[in-house]
């Protein structure tokens, strides 16, 4: 069996992973049947991506390209920036030729629909590539053709390299893991909502102790 630890993404994690993929690729991998992917904020800020890359075993193909029939959505999006940015194929890339969501709500995702269900072996998200990179932390939800939640990862880290490398392992992702509960507004307070912001985060952080330190 797996170990989980594989998903694990410390700084150093991330940094070898960047590594292996650009010395080659790792062994295959695949997560099967995917026609939706979201990506949330990995820390309560602004949600921002260059591009998402997600490629197909097999044949290598990138399917999240827009000129290869995927579509890009978004929550909100900051002035001037459009969610269609994040598949044009185009990176690096800096404001405003990205996605920026309209607010820093924990809430806010880019959603990348597939032409059809495809078997992923792997997902790359290029970061901002100009400013804020603090901000280029990821949590990675991906979806079956009936919106079946097939498993997400947490704390994907572009921080550093400004971009990430996610092999997919089917078997390695964490059912458990779900897109943040957004309350209505009025239904919460501010400072309650922030409350409950830290709260996930600091789940997720002691849900999975750093592979090295
Ligand atoms: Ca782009």
């Amino acid at each position: 069996m797996m170990n989980k630890r594989k998903l694990r993404y410390s700084l150093l994690g991330a940094a070898l992973i960047v590594a292996s993929a650009l010395a080659g690729g790792p062994a295959a991998a695949t997560v099967l049947g995917v026609k939706e992917i979201r990506v949330y904020g990995g820390v309560p800020t602004f949600v921002q991506i260059a591009e998402l890359i997600a490629t197909q075993s097999g044949t290598g193909t990138n399917v999240a390209l827009a000129s290869n029939g995927a579509s890009a959505f978004a929550t909100s999006s900051y002035s001037g920036s459009t969610p269609s940015n994040t598949i044009d194929g185009i990176y690096p890339a800096g404001y405003p030729n990205i996605w920026q969501s309209g607010t820093a709500n924990v809430g806010e995702y880019l959603q990348v629909l597939l032409a059809s269900p495809f078997d992923l072996s792997s997902v790359t998200i290029y970061g901002r590539g100009d400013s804020y990179q603090d901000r280029d932390l990821y949590n990675l939800f991906l979806y079956d053709a009936t919106g079946y939640l097939l498993g997400g990862i947490a704390g994907a880290d572009a921080r550093t390299a400004g971009l990430i490398f996610i092999e997919l392992v089917e078997w390695d992702l964490e059912p458990d893991l779900h897109p943040p509960h957004v309350p209505e507004p009025g239904a919460i307070g501010l400072v309650g909502a922030g409350a409950a912001v830290l709260g996930w985060v600091r789940r997720r952080r002691s849900d999975r102790k750093p592979a090295s330190s």
